[in-house]
Order: structure tokens, then C-alpha cells, then sequence
């Protein structure tokens, strides 16, 4: 397949993360290790306010965060609430390959990436301290409530990645700070396998971004991965998954979430609810910024 390899992801910041995907890629490496290595670029940099160090805190000022990550076998891994670790991602590659379990979350999955050797670093910037203040102040002055209902470009930039390598194998890997000035102790979608991330290595994979209440309550990316099985193209399953949302859920027209998927043809696709939703692809021939169709015009 002239395609393969191909790697897409979602927002603006998967431009330099599928770069080092493409390291892994081209040089006909696994799909496993290209959307690791692709997704610790936005973790790291601390400009990506919403993946790893400098992510939006929650509303006590922590944060914390959700990755989990799948491959073409079926295997999987994910870490929740973690905090104080930059890179999630290898965290929960490592649930994935050295724990019988798939999730691990809050105290035991930190306890878990220190006896692992992950350092313990601040991954709460001056910037994103100074923000919170000042929210926290407005906060509890007009004592407004924690509403999910905000969608704004900066609240949703979780990256979720998939990537088929030139053997035809699929992987994919999501990785998030979450909401912004979330509940304590609130998990989103992104660390949930069929939620932000699902992966069947004979079909296809699928992932999510933007509200994760809302993906969780339909089992997005696993549905979307269903519809390939049954015979959908990824843009057409995107799509339908969507309109399960705005059948299903109310005020679904407030919030933004994203889909994109691939299977293993090498077809990928994408579908949204509002326009604005963008996602990075690389393929032997096009490295470009796509705008997803949109639900809502
Ligand atoms: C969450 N889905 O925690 C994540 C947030 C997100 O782009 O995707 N932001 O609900």
C-alpha cells in the first residue's frame, strides 16, 4: 500500500508530533513507538496548555492528567489523575506491557512511574498559576459554577494520535491535562480505552477530543471503530458517531468534540460538531493541517 506509513492527529500541535512519529515511521519502525514518541512532543512543551507540563491546572490548582495508549494486538494501557510525571504516555505504555492490568490511576500510578524511574517534576507553570488565581478569584467572588459548557479553542487540545506503520500495523495513543479548572478528581475521556482511544488492529483505530462527558456517554472511539467493522469509512463512521451525540444529548450544541479515525487501508477521516476542529496528517506524500467537516454549520 502506497499510503502506509501514515500517521494523524488532532489540533495544530500535531504537526510537530506527527514529525516525530515520522522518525519512527519511515524508517520502518512499529506504530506503537511512533505515537509514543509522538505525542511526548506536546507533553513536553510546556505551550500546549492542554497535554502535560504547563496543561491547565484543576480547580485547586493541580494538575493532573490522563493518557492511555493501544496497539494492532489489542493491548492496552492508561493512567488517570496522575500528577507530578511529564510524560503520561510512557507511563501507561508501561501499564500496558509490565502490569496484568489496563488502568491505573491517582497515587498507585505515580507510585508506579517513580519505581519505574520517572522524575517528579512541577507541571504547573508560573503562566497557568497566575490564570488560576485570577479564575479561582472570580470563582469565588461570583460563586459561578464548574460548567463544562465552555468551549473555547484552549480548553480542547487533547492530543490523540493513530498511526499505521508500513506492515500494516495499527496503534494509538491519547494523552491529556483534561478540562481546564475541572472538579478535583474529575477523569475525562482521554485515558478511557473506547471513549478517547479505541484500537482493533484488524479494522482500524479511533480517537476524541474535546468533551469528555460526552464521548464517554456514547463510547465514541469504540464506536466509531465498530462502524468501520460494519463497514463504514473512517469519515462516515466520524460522522455517525457525532449524530449519536446530538441525538442523544442535550445542550450537545455548546460543546465541541472531535473524532478522528483510520483504518488499515490507509483511509482516514474526521467529523466534528463545530466547525474550528482540525487535525495534522503525514503520509508519504501529504504533510498537512486539515479542518474536519462539521456537524453544525
Ligand atoms: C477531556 N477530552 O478531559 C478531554 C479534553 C480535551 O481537547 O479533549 N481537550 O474531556
Amino acid at each position: 500500500n502506497n499510503n502506509l506509513p501514515l500517521v494523524i492527529s488532532t489540533w495544530n500541535h500535531g504537526m510537530p508530533a506527527n514529525e516525530a512519529a515520522w522518525e519512527i515511521l519511515a524508517k520502518g519502525g512499529h506504530s506503537l513507538d511512533a505515537v509514543e514518541a509522538g505525542v511526548r512532543v506536546p507533553e513536553a512543551d510546556e505551550n500546549v496548555i492542554t497535554v502535560g507540563k504547563g496543561g491547565i491546572p484543576d480547580a485547586s490548582g493541580k494538575v493532573t492528567l490522563d493518557a492511555c495508549i493501544m496497539d494492532e494486538k489489542g493491548r492496552a494501557g492508561s493512567v488517570t489523575y496522575l500528577q507530578h510525571i511529564v510524560h503520561p504516555i510512557s507511563v501507561a505504555r508501561l501499564v500496558m506491557e509490565k502490569t496484568p492490568h489496563v488502568m491505573l490511576s491517582g497515587k498507585g500510578a505515580l507510585e508506579f512511574a517513580l519505581d519505574n524511574g520517572f522524575k517528579k517534576e512541577k507541571l504547573l507553570t508560573k503562566k497557568r498559576k497566575e490564570e488560576w488565581k485570577k479564575w479561582k478569584k472570580e470563582y469565588e467572588e461570583f460563586s459561578v459554577k464548574i460548567n463544562i459548557e465552555n468551549v473555547t479553542e484552549d480548553n480542547h487540545d487533547t492530543i490523540g494520535m493513530l498511526a499505521i506503520d508500513k506492515d500494516g500495523r495499527v496503534s494509538g495513543a491519547c494523552t491529556t491535562s483534561g478540562m481546564g479548572y475541572k472538579m478535583p478528581g474529575r477523569v475525562g475521556d482521554s485515558p478511557i480505552i473506547g471513549a478517547g482511544l479505541f484500537v482493533d488492529g484488524e479494522v482500524g483505530g479511533a480517537t476524541a477530543t474535546g468533551s469528555g462527558e460526552l464521548v464517554m456517554k456514547t463510547v465514541g472511539s469504540f464506536l466509531v471503530v465498530e462502524l468501520m467493522c460494519q463497514g463504514m469509512t473512517p469519515g462516515k463512521a466520524c460522522e455517525e458517531a457525532v449524530k449519536r451525540i446530538a441525538k442523544k444529548i442535550p445542550n450537545y450544541q455548546n460543546h465541541q468534540i472531535g473524532y478522528i479515525a483510520l483504518n488499515t487501508k490507509g483511509e482516514y477521516g474526521s467529523f466534528c460538531i463545530q466547525p474550528g476542529f482540525n487535525y495534522a496528517i503525514k503520509t508519504p506524500e501529504i504533510t498537512e493541517l486539515v479542518d474536519a467537516e462539521a456537524w453544525l454549520k
